[in-house]
């Protein structure tokens, strides 16, 4: 659900703007659903609400941005109005973005915060140099603003979904619902960008507010909510404050998190998690070996993540582990490595998820390593295109064949081609009907097996 240009709708229209949403995720032809809202309603502005700049899978990328050139083009030929750019594909990649669709204005981080002002702003017909969050190009220059902005200041906030789109079309599609607990992160790995996103200093949401969030949720008829915070359990007092509030509240939701960090698993936060409402949970390890983790800054090691297996098996929450293969110091060995802890470690019941290669984004200690071993070549002004990092000390073929031959021998690992099914839209509407409840993944071995029965190569 697309809940940041919900709440940057719901921020404009509390700010005494008239707001409307067009959600062009289900359109056959999103074209002619813009033309047809442009011939009838004349918006003074338009905000461009941008998640994804690719798919992030080196074996089939798909360029998301493309899409952005025939959706201006249709915009500037009905309309002059200044049109803003927003969401997690601007933040990280501001200038790239701009240049490539010729809009005036991107928006940075906290778009709740920063679109309102900046509405206000162009209303009154001058734009401040210094309004934080905002970037744009003059005279053909990148400008931009960073600073404090402040989300949470007044809660926790999640938007009135119904008020913005049409929310059985994302239920019937066993979409959950997301939530945000905290911004930034102090772990600095070496390929992320969400720090570019949500800042370095953590932005804690009042517990009670989370927990209030979550029983209005319910209220509404939305159950099944995922915390999409970058790690849940860090801080690690936050995180069990929240579940413990969660476990000694009234509330009727399924709960998941795919963002568990394993230096902070214990028996305390699996067992508050459980009696939250915890019906799934994702921990992202990457590797299992010493050498990789080390190389990616992950902030732990090989014997955390032995440990949180431990732990995990100790508890009847389904997992899904994931796994990134290919990064700085890969190498047969180290491949090896992680398969083997996936071998031994990971329950049947549970899942996998490899993911081969790293995408690679500008400003990022990856992209400069990239560099410095040859791997990459382009400038920063051509990274929109999928751009992927694998080790030079690796056969990719010698990777792939591999990981083709550990799939057709276990029916819970997943990777890049399961979740791109093309029928997988239609499985999650058909589950729907069926009764079955997200997450849909814990399924997976039974899934991929009756699948591959059927004959597809799955
Ligand atoms: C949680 C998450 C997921 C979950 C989502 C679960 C759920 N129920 O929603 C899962 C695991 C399913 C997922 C999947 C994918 N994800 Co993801 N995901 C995230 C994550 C961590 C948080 C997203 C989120 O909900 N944030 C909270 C909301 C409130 O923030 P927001 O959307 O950014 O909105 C704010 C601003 O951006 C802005 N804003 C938003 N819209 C607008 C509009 C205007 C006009 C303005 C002014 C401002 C504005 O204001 C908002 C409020 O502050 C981000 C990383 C991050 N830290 O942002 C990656 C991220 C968004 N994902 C990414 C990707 C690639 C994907 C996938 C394509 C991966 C894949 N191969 O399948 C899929 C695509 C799914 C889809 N249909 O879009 C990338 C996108 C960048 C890129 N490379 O293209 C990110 C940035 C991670 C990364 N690699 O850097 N994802
Ligand atoms: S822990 Fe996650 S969000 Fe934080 S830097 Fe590492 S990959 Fe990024």
């Amino acid at each position: 659900m697309p809940v940041g240009a919900c709440m940057v709708a719901e921020a404009a229209e509390l700010a005494g703007h008239r707001v409307r949403v067009l959600d062009l995720m289900f359109e056959q032809n999103p074209l002619n659903t813009l033309e047809s809202e442009l011939n009838t309603s004349n918006p003074d502005f338009i905000g461009l609400s941008v998640r994804n700049i690719d798919n992030n899978d080196m074996q089939h990328p798909v360029a998301f941005f493309k899409d952005l050139k025939p959706l201006m083009d249709t915009i500037r030929h009905k309309t002059p109005a200044p049109v803003v750019l927003g969401g997690a594909a601007v933040s990280v990649m501001p200038e790239e973005l701009l240049r490539y669709t010729g809009a005036n204005w991107a928006v940075l981080g906290d778009g709740e915060v920063v679109f309102s002002k900046l509405l206000s702003a162009l209303s009154q017909g001058e734009v401040s140099d210094n309004l934080p969050g905002i970037a744009w190009l003059e005279d053909g220059v990148f400008r931009k603003n960073t600073g404090n902005v402040d989300r949470f200041s007044n809660g926790c906030l999640t938007p009135d979904f119904h008020r913005w789109i049409h929310v059985p079309a994302y239920l019937s599609r066993l979409s959950t619902v997301p939530i945000q607990t905290k911004l930034g992160c102090h772990f600095k790995c070496i390929y992320c960008t969400y720090r570019k996103i949500e800042g370095h200093d953590y932005r804690l949401c009042n517990p009670e507010g989370v927990i209030d969030a979550i029983q209005n949720l319910v209220t509404k008829g939305l159950h099944d909510i995922e915390f999409v915070d970058n790690v849940f359990n860090s801080p690690y007092d936050h995180a069990l404050t929240i579940c413990e509030g969660l476990a000694s509240s009234r509330h009727d939701a399924r709960l998941q998190s795919l963002e568990l960090n394993p230096l902070f698993i214990d028996d305390t936060l699996l067992t508050a998690m459980e009696r939250a409402g915890f019906v799934g949970i994702g921990i992202t390890v990457e590797s299992a070996s010493d050498i990789v983790l080390d190389r990616l800054q992950k902030g732990f090691t090989a014997k955390d993540v032995y440990h949180a297996a431990q732990v995990i098996k100790r508890h009847n929450l389904p997992c899904l582990w994931i796994f990134m293969l290919g990064g700085p110091g890969e190498t047969e060995a180290t491949v090896r490595e992680t398969l083997h802890f996936a071998e031994q470690c990971i329950r049947p019941k549970d899942v996998a998820f490899f993911n081969i290669g790293i995408r690679i984004y500008p400003g990022t200690e990856l992209e400069r390593r990239a560099r410095e071993e040859g791997v990459l070549s382009s400038p920063p002004s051509e990274m929109l295109e999928p751009l992927f990092y694998v080790s030079p000390a690796l056969d990719l073929n010698w990777l792939t064949e591999t990981m083709q031959q550990t799939m057709a021998t276990h029916m819970n690992y997943i990777n890049s081609n399961t979740i791109g099914l093309s029928f997988l839209p239609a499985m999650n509407r058909l589950g729907y009907r069926l009764g079955v409840k997200s997450p849909l993944w814990r399924h997976t071995r039974y899934i991929r097996r009756g699948l591959r029965v059927l004959g597809m190569d799955v």
